[in-house]
């Protein structure tokens, strides 16, 4: 090859648009370019980090033209717009999800293979953003995906962490963290915007002051400062010509700041504040459920929402002016509770900068936000000490303290007299040594409250929220969580999506997933169903591969993938799956000639790093596997592996391959869940609990096309007020009570009896999951699925139907729901 870029063949596109053309001519002439010109380099001595930086850029300027011309019809149709609020967005790869959305993801593959490219070796180059840890930060990203799908203008609010979700090592079968550098070789996705940058304040006190016409106001004297710096991320939609911004903070200190200090001549307390104004972008807590106490993270969720709010206002005043109207010009949706101090922050800039009256900007701020409720655990509803709150936000206390005294009159005068429910309802917690609470301060603020299941929606609205639905029904809304088929489709299981396209006669179904139906015709149908197979095997194939890679376990890929991935946590269960892969190993070491269908067991995921007992079902998982996979007795039939460092890379290559998806929390206590939507979009069948978004899952599939097992949370509660008692259960099932006694036996921690010890004590004396509880109904279902997969059409029927029958669990219809019943937000429709 020559060392000059001009080596592609000349385009057929006009030649203004060499460098945005869409033809394959384009495109080798654009990465010809951009590796040139942006890396520096020549074909012969570019590293593959080269080549999938030179592959980025070219993606990037196709999408900036897309992003530009929406961001001026946005501005000059005044357009309506969403502020998404999450303090996590969990993006996974960009390269090839743009290249879908661009519509050029063949042709790109066809320029890069002309250019002598290996493309499945640059998108192994590509790290991850994993600025989030877990279904709520995924579901952002599957929800900037659709935002822009569905055309609705858009901005992402949140925080560029420098170091994400940990990545995940397994060291002797335990969880080892490494920290995550994804920055580290730079990312071609992000345009920094060093001019977008707002001051955000902390600490200090307050005083009361007049302004000149005599009116009494508050003055905020902080005792730090710090700066927020934008960092834009364009985000298209698929099919349309929309493109979206995700809008990123990164804190910085502010130059004058330091400047300051240096000239006092305190060098060292200089670099001191820098690096102190640094940390607070510096990385994600990596914990599922919030935890209190944590300064920094307070320091964080402040820290994002008041430069959102602060850029909002400003992108107002750019456009449509008076102050007074921007509750009709923007929308917040507050995804969790995390972002919920925008609401008071909201309330001091138009109170206090903007001179606003309390009563006008209370009316325009409770006409702003709406608000995601994630959970119902009682761990992870998000409450603040008033001590930490108070020297942080001093200001922002003042603030919660009146909206909580305005509306708590109202509910005296609605409630007479009933100061039990008073305390119930208040925004401050005076019982657990005063705390406020967030997911109250959201609920107050907000003029939509939202769960995201049918049942969570119902659970909220009679436990945690009850009070508050008693008091303005009407504020409550369900809308169903969805994933995007884009990612876990299009992305993950080309071959799927080949077959999909081939049998319905089009590929309408990308842009609206109730075109699977389609499907339901030729779910009996034994030419598809050989080819469905035949995808399924590939995929598993693929996966079998790169388990053996990494993991040193040989699975065969004729074997049922048998998968849970998520991350770990006591609710979700997965002690519960491995006590059935105990019973089943029993069972052929009782007896060899058992029939049995041959099984893998595939686990992935996290577990927070101070959570011992999640750590501990890791290390649990990985001997239980390491004994089955080394017994030659068994390992014909079972194996058990798992999967390191579960993210959305790796997610996509589980997706694809799964026979069976494991749903297996308590009822009552998954929200909705996602995982569970991705694995049957890709043909997976779900043994699943009465649970989130199982339910609705089961509903659209069929009742005969999916596993259900275990207590309703109904039952939950009623055996839980009942007194649940798990001695008893263990007591009285002797295949149960083998299965824990083999793990406290040390046979699967080489004869030390101690080291499972917790798990199985807890389990005995405690099991707040009630797993065993579950346990018999568990084995029974599991046999019900080994019935299924030895009728291979059988299964295949069921597989094809569940596909067909996924359109409503696509995130584009959620948005949808969000768009016209929560935001009242239209499309803007972009020509050409
Ligand atoms: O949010 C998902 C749900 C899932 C729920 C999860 C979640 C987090 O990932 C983090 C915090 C939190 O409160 C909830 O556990 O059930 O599907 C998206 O709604």
């Amino acid at each position: 090859s020559t060392r000059s870029p001009a080596t592609a063949a000349p385009s057929n596109d006009p030649p203004e648009q060499t460098r945005t053309g869409m033809s394959k001519a384009a495109l080798k002439q654009a990465y010809i370019d951009n590796l040139f010109y942006i890396q520096g380099r020549f074909r012969d001595v570019a590293s593959t980090y080269d080549l999938y930086m030179a592959a980025a850029f070219t993606a990037r300027d196709r999408m900036l033209e897309r992003w530009v011309e929406s961001a001026q019809v946005y501005k000059t149709s005044h357009a309506r717009t969403l502020c998404y609020l999450s303090a996590e967005y969990l993006l996974g790869p960009q390269l090839t999800q743009n290249l879908v959305n661009l519509g050029i993801a063949k042709v790109a593959r066809a320029a890069a293979e002309e250019l002598s490219v290996d493309f499945n070796a640059i998108l192994e180059e590509e790290v991850e953003p994993g600025l989030g840890s877990g279904g709520l930060g995924r579901l952002a990203a599957c929800y900037l995906d659709s935002l822009a799908t569905q055309r609705i203008p858009a901005i992402g609010y949140g925080i560029r962490y420098e170091f994400g979700i940990f990545d995940q090592v397994i060291q002797d079968g335990w969880q080892v963290e490494r920290s995550d550098n994804w920055l580290r070789n730079g990312n071609p996705w992000e345009l920094p915007r060093p001019k977008i940058s707002f001051a955000v304040r902390y600490g200090g006190h307050t005083e009361q002051t007049r302004d000149q016409e005599g009116r009494s106001r508050v003055r905020w004297v902080p005792e730090m400062v710090i700066k927020g710096v934008a960092y834009d991320t364009p985000i298209l939609g698929y099919g349309v010509r929309n493109a979206n911004l995700l809008r990123l903070w990164k804190s910085e200190a502010p130059e004058s700041f330091d400047f300051q200090t240096f000239n006092v001549g305190d060098y060292y307390g200089a670099v001191h504040a820098k690096i102190e104004a640094e940390t607070i972008s510096k990385v994600l807590y990596p914990n599922d459920e919030p935890e209190a106490g944590k300064e920094l993270r307070l320091k964080q969720q402040y820290f994002f929402v008041s430069c959102s709010m602060q850029d909002m206002i400003r992108l107002h005043r750019n456009t449509v002016g008076p102050l007074e109207t921007i509750h009709q010009k923007f929308v917040v949706q507050l995804n969790d509770t995390h972002p919920a101090l925008a609401i008071a922050e909201l309330m001091r800039l138009l109170v206090d900068e903007q001179a606003m009256t309390w009563e006008q900007a209370w009316s325009i701020t409770r006409q702003t936000f709406c608000y995601t409720n994630h959970t119902l655990l009682p761990e992870a509803l998000e409450t603040w000490s008033l001590a930490l709150f108070e020297r942080l936000l001093p200001r922002h206390l003042e603030i919660i303290y009146a909206i909580n005294q305005e509306f708590l009159d109202q509910v005296r005068v609605r409630f007479l007299g009933d100061e039990a429910r008073i305390a119930r309802m208040s925004l401050i917690d005076e019982t657990h040594g005063r705390r406020i609470r967030m997911a109250h301060l959201a609920v107050v603020g907000s003029r939509a409250v939202n769960g995201v299941a049918a049942l969570h929606s119902k659970l909220i609205k009679t436990t945690i929220f009850k009070d508050f639905h008693e008091l303005a029904p009407e504020r409550f809304h369900t809308v169903t969580n969805g994933v995007t088929p884009r990612r876990f489709m299009v992305v993950s299981n080309p071959r799927l999506a080949r077959l999909i396209t081939a049998t319905c006669g089009h590929d309408r179904w990308i842009g609206d997933l109730e075109y699977l139906r389609d499907l339901e015709t030729h779910a009996d149908d034994p030419v598809l169903q050989a080819r469905w197979r035949q995808v399924k095997i590939a995929a598993k194939r693929d996966l079998a591969c790169w388990l053996d890679h990494h993991t040193g376990v040989p699975i065969d890929p004729e074997a049922m993938f048998d998968i849970q991935a998520k991350r770990l946590h006591e609710y979700k269960r997965q002690h519960l799956k491995v006590l059935h892969i105990i019973r089943l190993y029993q069972r052929l070491k009782q007896d060899p000639s058992v029939s049995m269908v041959p099984r893998a067991f595939i686990f992935g995921g996290k577990a927070a790093p101070g959570y011992v007992m999640a750590k501990l079902m890791i290390k649990l998982i990985n001997a239980v596997g390491e004994v089955i996979n080394r017994d030659p007795q068994v390992n014909g039939y079972l194996r058990v592996a798992f999967m390191p460092n579960f993210n959305v890379k790796n997610g996509q290559r589980l997706y694809p391959a799964a026979d069976l998806s494991e749903q297996i929390s308590l009822a009552g206590k998954e929200a909705s869940g996602t995982g569970n939507m991705k694995f049957s979009m890709n043909g997976a069948l779900t043994i699943g609990t009465d649970d989130g978004a199982n339910i609705e899952i089961r509903e659209a599939v069929g009742a005969e096309n999916f596993f259900l097992f275990g207590m309703t949370a109904e039952e939950v509660q009623r055996k839980q007020a009942e007194g649940y008692r798990p001695w008893a259960l263990y007591q009285g099932d002797a295949e149960l009570k083998s299965d824990i006694d083999l793990i406290s036996s040390g046979l699967f921690s080489h004869g030390d009896p101690h080291l499972f010890r917790p798990l199985t004590d807890h389990l005995i004396h405690a099991d707040p999951f009630m797993v065993l509880a579950d346990y018999r109904a568990y084995l029974e279902c599991q046999e019900r699925v080994t019935e299924a997969y030895a009728q291979p059409r059988r299964w295949d029927r069921m597989s094809i139907l569940n596909v067909a029958r996924m359109g409503r669990f696509s995130s584009d219809r959620a948005i949808r729901e969000y768009a016209e019943r929560i935001w009242q937000i239209e499309p803007v429709v972009l020509d050409s």
